[in-house]
C-alpha cells in the first residue's frame, strides 16, 4: 500500500534534537516525530542542520535510547533496485554549474539530495569502501585518528553482512572478509544474479596484470574486486531513513522537521553559535524565520552544497566574498566552498559480436528470458531484476596502466599549482593544494591504491572514472542574493594530467579488450572508434562526453590545517569559532577512490564519538570505551554499553 509522500515532496530538512543526558529511561515514550513548526521547542541540546544520510545517523546516535520499531513513510518505489539508477529531480536540489570550459563549455548538473535521509535515499546503492591509502592520505594531511585503521570500526559499526546466495556465491567465485562488517544498522550484502560475461571479463583482467583482490572492503579496494549493495536478502535499500531513523522516531527526544531550510548561525559575542534562523523553503525571502537555539552545538550536515553556503550565509567563509555580499565575517575562512571535488567520468562502447547466453541484452531481446526473470522477481524477488547497478570494479594504479607514470608524476610536481586552480584561491589555499598534491603523487605510484575506476559486470560499454583528478573547484554563495542558488564550478579538466589520465585509461580499456580470453567475445569498438589514436583525439572525445561529478562531490569544508584552507579540526569543529561541527562529505579534504556512501556513515559514526562521554556521564570509563570500540570488529558497542547502564525499572 502507497504510504503518504509528503515528506518526498519537501526539500531541505532540519533536524533538531534534544538528548536527555542523565535518565533517559524516565521519558515516557509517545509517538514522533516529525513536527510542524508550531511545535518547535524554542531550544535543543543539539541542531542537526540537514537530515541526510550523516544526519540521521548523528541524529541516532545523539538521542539514543532503548526504543521500538515503527517505520513509516517510505516511499516503496525507492525501496526497489531499479531505484538504483532513476535519480528523481523533485529528490535533488536543481541547480548545474557554470560552463565548464575545459570540457566543452557546457552547464552540468550536480548531485546534491533534497529529501530525508540524502543521498542514500537516492542513490546507486554500490557499497564499497576506498583503499587504506585513501584514508591514511587523511591523516598524512594532519588529520590524526583519521587513517583507515581509525575508521575502520565505523565502516563496522554502520554496516552488517547478509549471507548472499550460495549458488550464485561458488557459480561467479564472489568474495568478501566477514570480519569487514558488523552489527550495525545498513544491510549489506549481493544480489542473486550476475550476467555469465562477466567470468570472461574477470580473467581477462588477470591476463592484462590487473589481480583479483578477495577482501575489497578491507582496505585492498585496487586491481580487480568484487562490491557488494547496501541492500536487505529481498533487494530492498538498507539507508539512513529507514535504518537510522525510522526505528528511533519514537523517541521523544529527537524532532525532525521537514519543509524548512536553516539560512543561516548566530553566534555570541564570544563566537559560540547559539542558534539558527529557519524559513519554509520555497517562499520568498521576505517570508518569516523562527530562530531555535542550541544549547550544546550546532551540527552542520546539509551536503556538499549546502554546508558551504550556510557557512558562507553566516560570515565564515572567504573574506572577500563575505564583503561583497555585504555579510560581516565572523571568520575569515578561506576553504569554505573551495577544494571541490568529484569523480569526473567518460563513456566508452564496445559490442561483444559472440556474447555468452543469457546477456544483459536478453532481457530486452528474448521474450522466453525476460518472462523468466519477471517471474522470478515477482515470485522470488531474485533473478536478473534483483540485480542493481552491477557489483565489480577493476580500480587500476596508475603504474598498471602507464609504464611512464614516473614522468607524469614529475610533470604534475613541476606545475606551478596555482596556474590550474580556479583564480578565487589565495594561498592558504594553494599550500592546501599542494600539500594535498604531495600525498597525491605517492597514490600515483602506488600499486595499492587507484587512480581511475572501470566499473564492469558483463557489458562491454561502461563509464570510465577518474578517482584521483587534480582540477579543483568552488561552490560560492552569489554575492548579491545568498538565497539564490550557488554557483558551482567543478573546473573539471583544468588541470591537464587530469585529461592525460583519461587518455592512459582509455588505452587500457583498449587492451583489456585485446586480452586473449576476451576474444571469445568477438569485441568491436564503437565509441571512440578504432580511428581515434593519437591523444589528442582520444582527449577531444574524453572531454566532449565528459560528465563532471558522478555524485561524489565533496571536500567543501575540508579537514585540513587551518593555514592550509582547512574549515574544520579533526574533531570536525569548525574553526574560529566554538559550538559549530561538521559531520557531513564536506570535511572530506581529499577524494577518495570509492563511492562515498559507505564512507559517510563511517563519517558521521565517528563524528558522534566525541560527544560520547557528554552524553553518557555514567560511563566514567571513556578510554576504555573508546579502545574496546576500536577493537571490537563492530559487533556493536552499544550492547555492551546499554547492559552497564542503570536498568529502567
Ligand atoms: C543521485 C546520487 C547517486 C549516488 N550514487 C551512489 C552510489 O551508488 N554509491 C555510493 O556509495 N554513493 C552514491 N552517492 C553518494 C552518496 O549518496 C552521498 O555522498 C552521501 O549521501 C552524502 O551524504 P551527506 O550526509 O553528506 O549529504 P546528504 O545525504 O545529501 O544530506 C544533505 C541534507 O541536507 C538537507 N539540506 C540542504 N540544505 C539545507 C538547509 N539549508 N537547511 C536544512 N537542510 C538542508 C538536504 O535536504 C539533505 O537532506 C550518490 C549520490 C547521489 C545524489
Ligand atoms: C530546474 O531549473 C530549470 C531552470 O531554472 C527549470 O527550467 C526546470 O524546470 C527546473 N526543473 C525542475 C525539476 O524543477
Ligand atoms: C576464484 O577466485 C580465487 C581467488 O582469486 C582464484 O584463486 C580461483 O581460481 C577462482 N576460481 C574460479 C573458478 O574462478
Ligand atoms: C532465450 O532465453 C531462453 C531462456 O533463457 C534460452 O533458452 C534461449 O536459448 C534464448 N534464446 C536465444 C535466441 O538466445
Ligand atoms: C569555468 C572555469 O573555467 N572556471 C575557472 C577554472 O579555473 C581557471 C583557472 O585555471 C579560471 O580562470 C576559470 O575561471
Amino acid at each position: 500500500m502507497l504510504r503518504p509522500r509528503a515528506i518526498f515532496a519537501v526539500a531541505a530538512t532540519i533536524l533538531l534534537i534534544r538528548p536527555c543526558s542523565a535518565y533517559p529511561e524516565l521519558v515516557d515514550k509517545i509517538k514522533a516525530r516529525q513536527i510542524n513548526v508550531g511545535s518547535l521547542r524554542s531550544s535543543y541540546d543539539y541542531i542537526i542542520v540537514g537530515g541526510g544520510q550523516s544526519g540521521l545517523v548523528i541524529g541516532n546516535r545523539l538521542s539514543e535510547d532503548s526504543s521500538s520499531e515503527d517505520p513509516e513513510f517510505d516511499n516503496p518505489g525507492q525501496l526497489e533496485p531499479s531505484s538504483a539508477t532513476s535519480y528523481p529531480a523533485r529528490d535533488l536540489f536543481n541547480v548545474t554549474t557554470v560552463p565548464q570550459t575545459a570540457i566543452g563549455g557546457k552547464r552540468v548538473s550536480v548531485y546534491a539530495a533534497s529529501v530525508v535521509g540524502g543521498g542514500s535515499t537516492v542513490n546507486g546503492m554500490l557499497f564499497d569502501r576506498g583503499a587504506a591509502e585513501d584514508y591514511d592520505n587523511w591523516a598524512a594531511l594532519g588529520n590524526h585518528g583519521w587513517d583507515f585503521a581509525g575508521l575502520l570500526p565505523y565502516f563496522r559499526k554502520s554496516t552488517k553482512f547478509g549471507t548472499p546466495d550460495a549458488a550464485i556465491v561458488r557459480e561467479y567465485n564472489i568474495t568478501w572478509d566477514p570480519n569487514a562488517y558488523g552489527n550495525g544498522p545498513i544491510d549489506v550484502t549481493f544480489p542473486s544474479w550476475q550476467w555469465p560475461t562477466i567470468k570472461v571479463q574477470w580473467k581477462a583482467w588477470n591476463e592484462v596484470g590487473v589481480p583479483t583482490m578477495t577482501d575489497g572492503e578491507s582496505g585492498n579496494a585496487f586491481n580487480a574486486y568484487w562490491v557488494p549493495n547496501n541492500v536487505d536478502s529481498q533487494s530492498r535499500r538498507s539507508y539512513a531513513k529507514n535504518r537510522y531513523f525510522d526505528p528511533v522516531s519514537t523517541r521523544q527526544n529527537l524532532h525532525l522537521l521537514t519543509g524548512y531550510r536553516v539560512n543561516d548561525i548566530q553566534f555570541s559575542s564570544t563566537k559560540r553559535a547559539q542558534s539558527v534562523r529557519i524559513q519554509q523553503r520555497g517562499t520568498a525571502n521576505g517570508a518569516p524565520t523562527t530562530t531555535i537555539s542550541a544549547n550544546q552545538e550546532i551540527v552542520l550536515c546539509a551536503g556538499w552544497l549546502n554546508t558551504p553556503l550556510v557557512l558562507q550565509r553566516s560570515g565564515i567563509g572567504p573574506q572577500d566574498l563575505l564583503t561583497r555580499a555585504g555579510i560581516p565575517v565572523m571568520v575569515d575562512l578561506p576553504g569554505v566552498g573551495s577544494n571541490l571535488q568529484d569523480h569526473p567520468a567518460t563513456q566508452i562502447r564496445f559490442q561483444y559480436t559472440r556474447d555468452v547466453q543469457p546477456n544483459q541484452a536478453s532481457l530486452y531481446s528474448n521474450q522466453t528470458f525476460q518472462a523468466w526473470a519477471q517471474q522470478q522477481w515477482q515470485q522470488y524477488r531474485k533473478g536478473p531484476l534483483s540485480m542493481l547497478v552491477g557489483n565489480a570494479l577493476a580500480t587500476l594504479p596508475l603504474p598498471t596502466m602507464l609504464t611512464t607514470y614516473q614522468s607524469l608524476i614529475s610533470r604534475v610536481n613541476s606545475q606551478t599549482a596555482s596556474q590550474y586552480l580556479p583564480n578565487t584561491y589565495g594561498a592558504a589555499n594553494v599550500r592546501g593544494f599542494e600539500a594535498q598534491r604531495r600525498v597525491l603523487m605517492a597514490s600515483y605510484a602506488s600499486l595499492k591504491n587507484g587512480v581511475v575506476e572501470i566499473p564492469f559486470s558483463g557489458g562491454g560499454g561502461t563509464s570510465l572514472v577518474l578517482e584521483k583528478p587534480l582540477s579543483r573547484g568552488t561552490v560560492l554563495m552569489n554575492p548579491s542574493d545568498r538565497f539564490a542558488d550557488p554557483t558551482v564550478d567543478y573546473n573539471t579538466s583544468i588541470n591537464p594530467i587530469d585529461n592525460e589520465l583519461f587518455v592512459a585509461m582509455i588505452k587500457f580499456y583498449r587492451r583489456w579488450m585485446q586480452a586473449p580470453s576476451m576474444q571469445q567475445l568477438g569485441p568491436q569498438e564503437q565509441s571512440p572508434g578504432s580511428s581515434i589514436t593519437s591523444d589528442q583525439q582520444i582527449i577531444s572525445y574524453a572531454t566532449q562526453g565528459m560528465i563532471s561529478s558522478t555524485a561524489h562531490s565533496c571536500g567543501t569544508a575540508a579537514m585540513m590545517p587551518q593555514d592550509q584552507a582547512g574549515v574544520v579540526s579533526p574533531e570536525l569543529l569548525v574553526y574560529g569559532v566554538t559550538g559549530l561541527s561538521v559531520g557531513d562529505i564536506s570535511m572530506i579534504p581529499l577524494i577518495p577512490a570509492t563511492h562515498t556512501c559507505a564512507t559517510v556513515y563511517a563519517i558521521a559514526e565517528k563524528w558522534w564519538l566525541r560527544h560520547y562521554d557528554k552524553l553518557h556521564p555514567h560511563i566514567n570509563d571513556f578510554q576504555n570505551y573508546h579502545y574496546q570500540l576500536e577493537d571490537n570488529n563492530g559487533n556493536d558497542a552499544n550492547h555492551y554499553l546499554f547492559s552497564s547502564r542503570p536498568s529502567s525499572n
